[in-house]
């Protein structure tokens, strides 16, 4: 508690030496020599109406209510307020609820740095070295104890940290300079990006507009044209419709030549029966050599009819053939039609194998082109397969391309502009670290703190990582602790704590979250983590980015100039 203390008290009270100098009662700090340069009278400092003899000072008797007449003593130390509270009786006030008027005894410590020690510990037996380093608070040698004067090497030493502690100061202000600069160079490169969206949004936007309005004007010329609903484009397309109605007509022909066949044979079977009846009733005994030639013509006929072997090719043949196309009889169209792609799909096509953003810009400019070819007539009008025009899908599909890529770029802008408007702590300084993650040991555990996204717990025997919260805000918080030797402290004062909630569910809990003490520091480091309560992390990490905000050496401000 003693060195506590005494090491809180340094560095307070400003250089001096004037209480030392001759004449002076002992222990009065520079602020209130004031007070003492009479010789023959001292009124009490905060009861000026009590006035004492000169002799009364440092007579080691408490005689003002607030003590101001034992600067050097530990005679009015029931009343230091750096003491404990204990009623001492006899004194003056008889309480302890008086303040002091002195905050303690003055200290010289010439060669180091002059400071008040607490009352209660002049002439206690201890050399208190922290305060005291000239060793004056034991001058009455209470017990023989004899404290020699350490101010040299105690003041050297002072001033060999205090020295690495400037140039560190010095070193963290360079490294959050150059923070900040990096920070502006971000933040520039975001208007920069939001300043490009805005163009590109704005001549989307004209482009949809005047894509809309040609599409319109396409579908209202489109709409009094007889659209062909059947056929496809590209040579392949014509061939297959050409084959198809040629293979129509033979089946047509063959049809009617299959009814002619079947009526001539009708005819030469009513023929063939009439001859027959001829050959069979004509009467041999009349010599009509006419009636004989035409029988035997007959016979011989007949004979040969006979003798002849039929052709091979059956009725069932020939009807197979008359028989429709179709998926399972003859040639299946449909897979011919439908499964080609027409010369313009093939233009079209090859826009697959691209990269998407450059698709896109691909697309609607062939779109265009397509649109301009069919119109003067260099590609065919092919309808699609819903029977709309080809013209007219041209201009939807570029008014769809354009309209998409309006609203990913809108998307896009809407991003980088909330991206700007993020706090990013003073001079946007963390701009500059986002996304950057550090990490430190704490028992089981490996701590990673990412800035600006998220905090995490990590086991060392591989069990998983949790998440301990995600950023949600900058807040400010006042510290009270303890400097340390290496640095790595909060110390006292406001400091900038990043809150991270809503991180992974506690067993029986609330959600983890983490509050993120910052202290000015070199480099970024976790000092250390610690649980303060189930699932509420408390994390202590140093960086350039929570130290203050030093002008480099030479650097006028603008209220200077
Ligand atoms: C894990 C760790 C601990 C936490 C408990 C809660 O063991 O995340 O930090 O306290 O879960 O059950």
């Amino acid at each position: 508690m003693r060195r506590t203390g005494a090491l809180a008290l340094l560095g307070v009270i400003a250089h001096g030496s004037l209480a030392a100098s001759k004449g002076l009662p002992r222990g009065v700090g520079p602020e209130f020599v004031k007070f003492f340069e009479s010789k023959t009278v001292f009124p009490c400092i905060s009861n000026p109406s009590i006035t004492l003899k000169a002799s009364q000072v440092n007579d080691n008797s408490c005689d003002c209510p607030d003590g101001s007449d034992e600067p050097g003593t530990a005679a009015c130390a029931n009343i230091d307020p750096l003491s404990p509270e204990q009623p001492l009786p006899g004194s003056v006030t008889g309480t302890t609820n008086t303040t002091a008027a002195l905050p303690g005894f003055w200290c010289v410590n010439a060669g180091h740095i002059g400071s008040y020690l607490p009352f209660m510990y002049v002439n206690d037996g201890i050399c208190d070295y922290e305060l005291c380093c000239d060793g004056s608070d034991e001058y009455a040698h209470t017990g023989g104890v004899q404290c020699e004067n350490r101010c040299d090497s105690i003041g050297k030493e002072y001033r060999r940290l205090e020295e690495g502690r400037r140039q560190n100061k010095e070193r963290s202000a360079k490294k959050r300079r150059t923070l900040v600069k990096e920070s502006r160079e971000l933040r520039r490169r975001v208007e920069v990006k939001i300043a490009n969206l805005k163009t590109e949004v704005r001549d989307l936007d004209a482009k949809k507009a005047e894509l809309q309005a040609k599409f319109e004007e396409v579908e209202r010329s489109e709409r009094g044209k007889v659209v062909k609903s059947e056929g496809r484009g590209g040579k392949l397309g014509v061939l297959v419709g050409l084959a198809k109605s040629r293979v129509n007509e033979l089946r047509n022909t063959l049809d009617k030549i299959m009814d002619q066949r079947d009526d001539l044979q009708d005819k030469v079977d009513q023929l063939e029966d009439i001859l027959t009846k001829l050959k069979e009733e004509y009467n041999p005994n009349f010599n009509d050599e006419g009636v004989k030639a035409a029988v035997k013509a007959w016979e011989d006929y007949a004979a040969g009819q006979t003798s002849e072997t039929k052709g091979d090719l059956a009725d069932s043949d020939i009807m197979e053939v008359l028989k429709e196309d179709s998926e399972t009889s003859g040639i299946n169209w449909a897979e011919f039609e439908t499964g080609e792609a027409s010369d313009i799909d093939v233009v079209y096509n090859w826009e697959a194998y691209l990269p998407a953003p450059v698709r896109d810009y691909v697309h609607q400019k062939l779109n265009f082109l397509r649109g301009w070819a069919i119109e003067n007539g260099i590609l065919a009008d092919n309808p699609t397969s819903g029977g709309e025009s080809r013209l007219i899908t041209a201009a939807r599909e570029a008014l769809d391309s354009a309209s998409n890529a309006h609203a990913v770029k809108l998307g896009q802008l809407e991003e980088e502009q909330r991206e700007l408007e993020k706090d990013y702590g003073p001079d946007d300084i963390f701009r500059a670290l986002k996304g950057k993650c550090i990490s430190g040991e704490a028992g089981e555990y490996d701590y990673e703190l990412c800035w600006f996204d998220k905090t995490t717990q990590k086991s060392k025997k591989g069990h998983g990582n949790t998440n301990m919260g995600n950023f949600a805000r900058i807040d400010k918080e006042f510290v009270d602790e303890e400097e340390r030797l290496d640095g790595k402290g909060l110390g006292k004062g406001q400091r900038l704590v990043l809150r991270y909630e809503n991180g992974q569910g506690c067993w029986n809990g609330p959600n983890r979250r983490t509050d993120v003490y910052l202290g000015c520091a070199e480099t970024d480091e976790v000092w250390r983590t610690v649980e303060a309560e189930k699932c509420v992390y408390r994390m202590e990490v140093g960086s350039p980015a929570a130290c203050e905000d030093v002008q480099e050496p030479g650097v006028r401000t603008k209220d200077e100039l």
